[in-house]
């Protein structure tokens, strides 16, 4: 017996199979299509109609989004003095991080691509759509609405508003000056809203250029589910983390060591506390940021060995992921820290 669900539903009409040769064909041709996807840095001032950029909008707006709460809003820029005052406040920010702020690591990461701090595509392109991320709507009566997955759900309409411009045969930039709020002021937006990215539309230049890069191959891109199930149950050293407790849920001698202060789709903050003979069981680090509210004598084990180490107060720290290590107070003092990390 099937019981009616207790909220509005309609009929999925509008599907369509294909049968499996014409969905191989569609599949092919459109992965042939895709493939000749760039991102371009070099455009036409040629215009565009304004229609052909609604319609990819709509496309957009058809994404998935957490809870169905669409927490994306796109502002289309078309007017020059706009474009003149978006160009000139990213190469603001633009000449501070080629300049000082980005590690040479980044710098050198961006070389194959040849990016610098001038931003004239900002100007020349018909269209600069600048995408907002909205962390919480608003009800009619004025009411918050929390939302959530933001991020994913914004990414995932961005990457199909690309598609769809690509699809009508115009080129696209991802621009991401950082920070990015001066959009917000720029384009009287409010502060629930975050720039997500900067999208540069048109045509390219007659004689555009593109890196010489490469895509990752199919076989480098994904491991097949049945080879990664064969392996599942032996702890292979690359899976051996997963197998591992995160720092929550890792305590010491059965008993919780770590608390969770805050908690949303973004961020969780943990507050560790550790008096002296307590340790904290072998766990393995997302990438986070880690804050010494009371420090200690600590001794830390992991793939290096063991070591001992005094934490000041207010030490801080950045890490991209610990694989495991396991940690116990030897001092004679109760030490906490904070473990922010970014999901
Ligand atoms: N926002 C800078 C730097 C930059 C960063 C990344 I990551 C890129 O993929 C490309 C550029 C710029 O737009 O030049």
């Amino acid at each position: 017996m099937t019981t009616e669900p207790d909220y509005p539903t309609i009929p999925l009409e509008n599907y369509h199979e294909y049968p499996i040769e014409e969905m191989r064909e569609r599949l092919r041709s459109f992965y042939e299509d895709m493939s000749r996807r760039r991102t371009v840095r070099e455009f036409s001032d040629r215009p565009v109609p304004r229609d052909i950029i609604e319609t990819a909008l709509m496309v957009a707006n058809t994404a998935p989004s957490g809870a169905n709460l669409q927490p994306w809003h796109f502002v289309v820029v078309s007017g020059a003095e706009t474009k003149k005052k978006i160009r000139e406040a990213a190469e603001v920010e633009e000449r501070e991080f080629y300049e000082h702020r980005a590690p040479e690591e980044w710098l050198a990461a961006l070389a194959p691509l040849g990016t610098d701090s001038d931003k004239p595509f900002l100007e020349t392109a018909p269209y600069l759509i600048a995408v907002f991320l909205q962390k919480f709507g608003y009800l009619d009566d004025g009411r918050k609405v929390k939302h959530y997955y933001p991020t994913e759900s914004t990414g995932l309409a961005t990457g199909m508003l690309i598609t769809a411009l690509h699809q009508a045969g115009l080129a696209t930039l991802t621009h991401t000056p950082s920070p990015m709020k001066f959009l917000n002021e720029i384009l009287g937006r409010p502060t629930s809203e975050r720039p997500f990215l900067l999208l540069v539309v048109g045509y390219p230049a007659e004689d555009a250029r593109v890196p010489d890069i490469k895509r990752k191959t199919l076989d480098s891109l994904r491991t097949s589910a049945v080879i990664v199930l064969a392996v599942g149950g032996i702890a292979v050293s690359g899976f051996a983390a997963e197998l591992l407790p995160d720092p929550l849920a890792a305590g010491w001698e059965g008993e919780a060591v770590c608390e969770r202060l805050h908690e949303d789709e973004d961020t969780r903050v943990l507050r560790c506390t550790f008096p002296p003979g307590v340790g904290h069981e072998r766990h393995f680090h997302a990438p986070h940021f880690g804050y010494v509210i009371v420090g200690g004598r600590m001794q830390i084990t992991d793939a290096e060995g063991m070591r001992t180490v005094d934490l000041a107060d207010d030490l801080s720290w950045h890490s991209d992921g610990i694989e495991w290590h396991e940690v116990l107070n030897v001092g004679d003092s109760t030490a906490t820290y904070l473990i922010v990390e970014p999901r």
